[in-house]
């Protein structure tokens, strides 16, 4: 399938942001493991958390879908966990690839595990290390460490490990793994990654602490069902964020926003940028949430790199595209994870925006864009990758002339309604 896209001012209006994805597998995965059931409301009905819950549907656990965006989860507690007759299919979904292995680990049956062809590329390497050291046996096919894995539960043994990348995915495997070691584990990140596990584990009554970039888990907590009201995803509402500050004319208020400082990132940029944006009604519940009003801005380059790139590192791409229409030179460096994520983004971003007659120039972690001069349409690939292909319907927007996107299906990965609400701000 592919969209087409013209150039587009005068954006206005609000958008009620889907649920958090990172979130939303999470509620899935400790609903599953807490005793009694657990109702979430704005849960994210997208094809990364669907496979969640059918990997868990596979494992025993029923999940009611009372509406599009609520479920109720039947948790069966930390031990409620039964052997899947098939492999476990997480589809596109690394999240729910790395957190599940760590929770298959310590099961006393054995998994198979796999997704699609990005998901049998993408590095298991970075959880399969420090899960051997916990005890666990995960085996790749190839000896390669990547998907299929085949995983035969163990008992564990908590460690203290020093993770060389700042990635909540192999934190969280390692935590959910913790859950059932003996003895506490740690888990040190370079910088601190996406905090959402160690909040929800708390919430649903386990007991972690934080000291500084250490995490520190006490296994076999006591998991009980809770309510969770996800909030709106910080990386799904970048798209109109920056729709809104880089189009002529535009006004966009994005509603119900996740800013967790673990992801609020993107907003620190846009103030450096010199971009046009507040927050309003802001509200402490579970998680941080905001609404945020973004309004056409001239925009400066600015340099990316450091503690914040864990903050943002999901809003690359559209960062790149924003750069773009900045006066002077952006540098994104130490992001060089972007090139394991869904595609390798480093290349497809310099690619689309090259083509789009940008001046980009790939680094080995990152890229340097001057910005300033206007782009113009093109043909671009999504390789299949949703946030290249949301990012680059903004930048259709913001081009002269017609900008066409293959293989834009893809967005259903974490926000099947984009295209409709990003025409929902259209002038008619
Ligand atoms: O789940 P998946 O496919 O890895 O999704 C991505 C995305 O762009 O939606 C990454 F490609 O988000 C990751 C994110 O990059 C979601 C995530 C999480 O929920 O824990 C953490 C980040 O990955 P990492 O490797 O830095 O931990």
């Amino acid at each position: 399938m592919s969209v087409i896209f013209t150039k587009a001012n005068n954006l206005k209006g609000e958008i009620d942001i889907p649920g958090d994805k990172s979130i939303s597998h999470r509620s899935v995965m400790l609903g599953a493991l807490a005793k009694g059931t657990t109702e979430v409301e704005h849960f994210l009905d997208a094809a990364d958390c669907n496979s969640t819950i059918k990997c868990f549907n596979a494992m025993g656990i029923e999940v009611e879908k009372k509406d599009e965006d609520k479920i109720i989860i039947h948790g069966k507690g930390l031990h409620g966990l039964k052997e899947s007759e098939q492999a476990l299919n997480v589809g596109n979904s690394g999240t729910t690839i790395r957190l599940l292995s760590g929770i298959l680990s310590a099961q006393d049956f054995n998994s198979r595990i796999s997704g699609d062809d990005s998901i049998c590329r993408r590095p298991m390497g970075r959880i399969i290390k420090p899960l051997t050291m916990m005890g666990a046996d995960i085996k790749s096919k190839e000896n390669n460490d990547c998907s299929p894995l085949f995983i035969n539960g163990k008992k564990l043994n908590g460690i203290d490990y020093i993770s060389p990348i700042a990635s909540a995915q192999v934190k969280s495997a390692i935590l959910f793994a913790g859950m059932y070691a003996e003895g506490e584990t740690s888990v040190t990140e370079p910088y601190i990654s996406r905090n959402h596990s160690e909040k929800m584990i708390s919430y649903f009554g386990g007991n972690i602490r934080q000291d500084g970039t250490k995490c520190i888990i006490t296994p076999y907590p006591h998991l009980e069902g809770q309510k969770v009201i996800v909030p709106g995803d910080i990386s799904s509402a970048a798209y109109f964020m920056v729709a809104g500050l880089i189009t002529e004319g535009s006004e966009i208020l994005v509603k119900n926003v996740g800013i967790n400082p673990t992801r609020d990132g993107l907003i620190e940029v846009i103030k450096e940028m010199g971009g046009d944006i507040e927050l309003l009604n802001m509200k402490d519940e579970m998680e941080p949430c905001a609404d945020i009003l973004c309004k056409s801005s001239n925009l400066k380059g600015i340099t990316i790199g450091g503690s914040i790139i864990p903050r943002l590192i999901d809003e690359i791409p559209i960062i790149a595209v924003m750069a773009c229409f900045a006066e002077g030179q952006t540098i994104i460096k130490d992001a060089q994870e972007l090139k394991v994520k869904e595609s390798n983004r480093i290349d497809v971003i310099v690619e689309n925006l090259q083509r789009m007659g940008a001046d980009i120039t790939p680094t080995d972690d990152g890229m340097i864009i001057n910005g300033g001069k206007p782009l113009k349409g093109a043909v671009l690939g999504s390789r299949h990758d949703h946030r290249v292909a949301m990012s680059f319907a903004i930048a259709g927007l913001a081009a002269e002339g017609k900008t066409e996107i293959i293989g834009s299906e893809c967005v259903n990965i974490s926000y099947p309604a984009f295209y409709r609400d990003l025409e929902s701000l259209m002038q008619k």
